[in-house]
């Protein structure tokens, strides 16, 4: 197999703007499914509604197109029936964390074996450009003409409430870290999450004064630095990979190491 065959070229071009990130992390994703031997057998990918949500209809798996923001509770009601599939969840940034943060809070104490690969392009892409649950406190939004007014939902803070979770942060720039945090969440025997921050030139980047998807993909290159080795906490514009304990018994042991309560004796 190589690397076009979990790919529906035949769909091509995609309906994704031109220069959008969302590609590139496709081309990741096919990748590292190659690598890992990944194919329509034993792999099922779970996307929400938004652009990132197309995804699923590109390659050549089997998908389940749900509703925006339940991705997590139809990853993890496919994991649960079908423990020995891969179950990948593609979502955007909007459907992971605003609509989808509820099932984001309780699935991580669930530390279900599934993984997350969150298009974060900071903004709801496909309804036009609304503030999202990521955007940055002032950026100048189509529902924020002034200024965003809130801060950003911190996603690191929240998947490490699971002390079993991983947690990488990435961009579409940095296609080579991009690649092995996804192959390594994919091999991580619990909760992952990849949080991929990504252009959305069309409904975001004109808006906020850049001139082109390429300056976008310049700006990633320039603003994020690697953390240090060995960092437990990654700060803002810091790439790397933040590893839990690796959890060792069945995703009932609630994914902080204390065992679901047992039936009711009283
Ligand atoms: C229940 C529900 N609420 C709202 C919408 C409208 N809607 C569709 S996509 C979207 C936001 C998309 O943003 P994001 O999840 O960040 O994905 P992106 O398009 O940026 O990839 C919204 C609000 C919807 N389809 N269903
Ligand atoms: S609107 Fe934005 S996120 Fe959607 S396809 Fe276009 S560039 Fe990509
Ligand atoms: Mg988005």
């Amino acid at each position: 197999m190589a690397v076009k065959d979990k790919l529906k070229t035949d769909l091509f071009p995609t309906i994704w703007c031109p220069g959008c990130g969302i590609g590139l992390i496709m081309q990741q994703l096919a990748t590292v499914m190659d690598e890992l031997g990944l194919d329509k057998t034993n792999t099922v990918l779970i996307t929400g509604i938004g652009c990132t949500g197309r995804m699923g209809a590109y390659m050549n798996f089997e998908s389940v197109y749900t509703l925006h923001g339940r991705t997590l509770p139809v990853a993890e009601a496919v994991k649960t029936v079908r423990p020995e599939l891969n179950v990948i969840v593609v979502s955007g940034d909007g459907d992971t964390a605003s609509i989808g943060g509820n099932h984001l809070l309780h699935s991580i104490r669930r530390n279900p074996n599934i993984t997350v690969l969150c298009n974060n392009n900071e903004i709801y892409g496909l309804t036009g450009g609304q503030t999202g649950p990521t955007t940055p406190q002032g950026t100048n939004t189509i529902s924020s003409p002034t200024g965003a007014a809130y801060t950003p939902i911190n996603l690191q803070g929240v998947v490490s409430t699971n002390p079993n979770a991983y947690y990488a942060k990435t961009t579409v720039y940095h296609q080579g870290p991009m690649r092995k945090a996804i192959r390594e969440a994919i091999e991580w025997p619990g909760f992952s999450f990849v949080d991929i921050a990504s252009q959305c030139i069309e409904n975001n980047g004109r808006r906020i004064g850049f001139p082109s998807a390429y300056a976008m993909l310049e700006h990633y290159k320039t603003d994020y630095k690697p953390a240090p080795r060995g960092a437990t906490h990654l700060e803002p514009k810091q790439l790397g990979i933040v590893k839990g304990e690796v959890p060792t018994g069945p995703a009932s042991d609630n994914g902080n190491g204390q065992l679901a309560a047992g039936p009711r004796t009283d």
